[in-house]
């Protein structure tokens, strides 16, 4: 960063690759091309260049629904070159969404497939001037190819906005999160170089995608900040991702918990190929205990869990691989710093539960046009997460649900994550959320499992009646489900964390 406060990030990952020496170097696989850091470098100059000339201004928002491929990639650095500020949707958005996100963020250009454009027909967003298409005969790419690559970059500060993600929550409408320009910068140093010691000979492979802050950093700028390489992929299920690891040999494997379990349950079938792994990351979710021990045992390797937020940009807590505690977020990673309060603002001591609350350089400016929202989370640069944890003796982390996760059962305040852990150790169960329920004969609250069951396992009701003596012995009695329900899959937000509000029958408890 300079000191007379001029920093543009996207400058700043593009040219230190180049004054490193590294054009030549291979910096994203797709499909079955590679695209140098020289190559980046030039189609970003150029994609900066073409939304200048389609009257694309500082700060101008541009709408990027696409999934991961280079374009993404030259769209997103081009228009933070220029000083506009990309905001990428996620594909597995809704109409409705993707129709919020335009008409919320005030998109001035969408780039997008064609496939997408027909979908979105019948959708209007009043600040949209124009739509560039990744396919077809106006591709993207050429139209790129048709320009120049002399456009300076803005002159943009650390501190201005750079960049917005939208976070989903389970309720109401997704928010607009806005990034500053030094937040990329910041988590790159600090869990990509810091925590996970990221080098240029490594190659990154994420499950989460680029539109989710967790597979932005995995894939875009933690791999850039060293001059290493990453995989742009559409894999989401856990066949695809073997295929892909095989494919491309990534060292690093970014992965979310349920894409764990998916990928153990075809270990016979289709063992994974690990020899060029030396790191296996988790986040998003609660990593069950079960599937850190079975990846062990599996494929001789420890998973490091963390846990970030879109918020934060990134992982604040984090295992380390040697120190790794299974079923723990780990220990604060450098430069936050991660407390637990109770509800009147005082530190819990260690094995207490209470309010998780991070500060860190690269907290979001704010949520866009939700001032109550923004001034009830942050105060200064510390952040309420909304998460309940608590903390052993050793330092380490355990989450234990989101505030409105946790509920009451007998006068006792349960985590939900507390039997989830458990009933993961059921040979026969894939995955497993659960929930309180009120009952209706004597209106109290009951545990309540949602189910789904490995391959080739029926949801039969001895399997019913097995699982819940499996509860029973392994569980305080009151802790144990009173009803089991067998679903195909659990329903899961567009982050792929489970959406427990879509299960509770009665999720106002
Ligand atoms: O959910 C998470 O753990 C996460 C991790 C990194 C970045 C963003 C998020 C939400």
């Amino acid at each position: 960063m300079t000191n007379d406060n001029v920093f543009n990030v996207a400058a700043y990952f593009i040219e230190s690759n180049l004054t490193q020496g590294r054009s030549e170097k291979i910096a994203f696989y797709y499909q079955n091309q590679i695209y140098t850091y020289g190559q980046v470098s030039s189609f970003v100059r150029r994609s900066a260049r073409l939304l200048a000339n389609l009257g694309i201004e500082q700060e101008n928002r541009i709408a990027i629904l696409l999934s991961d491929s280079p374009e993404f990639v030259f769209a997103f650095w081009g228009a933070i070159w220029l000083g506009a500020v990309p905001v990428p949707i996620n594909t597995t958005c809704s109409l409705d969404e993707i129709q919020y996100i335009l008409q919320d963020s005030r998109a001035k250009l969408l780039l997008t497939t064609q496939e997408w454009q027909e979908k979105l027909a019948p959708i209007q967003s009043k600040y949209l001037r124009h739509i560039l298409l990744k396919d077809g005969e106006s591709a993207y790419l050429s139209l790129l190819n048709q320009e120049d690559e002399l456009l300076p970059c803005a002159e943009t500060s650390p501190d201005e906005p750079a960049f917005w993600l939208y976070t989903s929550g389970s309720t109401g409408r997704p928010k607009g999160v806005i990034h500053l320009h030094q937040s990329m910068m910041v988590c790159a140093e600090k869990y990509g170089r810091a925590t996970l010691g990221l080098c240029q000979d490594d190659i990154t492979y994420s499950v989460a995608k680029m539109p989710f802050a967790y597979g932005l950093g995995n894939t875009l700028y933690m791999p850039m900040a060293v001059g290493a390489a990453s995989v742009l992929s559409d894999a989401s299920n856990g066949f695809d991702i073997i295929v892909d690891i095989q494919r491309y040999r990534p060292t690093i494997l970014f992965g979310i918990p349920s894409v764990y379990a998916g990928i153990l349950a075809l270990a016979e079938i289709a063992p994974l190929d690990v020899s060029s792994l030396r790191l296996c990351a988790s986040a998003a979710e609660q990593l069950p205990k079960s599937i850190w021990q079975q990846w062990l045992e599996t494929y001789n390797h420890e998973i490091c869990e963390g846990i970030g937020t879109t918020e934060f940009l990134h992982i604040f807590l984090s295992n380390q691989i040697g120190k790794c505690k299974p079923g723990s977020s780990g220990r604060p990673i450098p430069g936050y710093d991660v407390q637990i309060l109770n509800d009147d603002g005082v530190p819990c001591p260690p094995g207490e539960i209470g309010n998780l609350q991070v500060r860190g350089e690269s907290l979001m400016l704010g949520y866009w046009k939700r001032l109550q929202q923004t001034r009830k989370a942050i105060y200064g640069d510390t952040m309420r997460t909304g998460d309940k944890y608590l903390r052993d003796a050793d330092g380490y982390f355990y989450f234990m649900g989101r505030n409105d996760d946790l509920f009451k059962v007998n006068g006792q305040w349960i985590s939900p994550m507390e039997i989830e852990d458990i009933l993961h150790q059921h040979p026969q169960i894939l995955e497993v959320a659960v929930v309180a329920e009120s009952s209706s004969e004597e209106q109290l609250t009951q545990i309540v499992a949602y189910i789904s069951l490995k391959p080739g396992q029926a949801a039969t009701p001895e399997m019913e009646m097995n699982i819940r003596k499996f509860a029973k012995q392994q569980l305080p009695h009151f802790k144990a489900p009173k009803t089991v329900y067998f679903v195909e899959k659990l329903p899961r937000t567009s982050t792929g964390k489970i959406h427990r509000k879509l299960l509770s029958k009665d999720s106002s408890l």
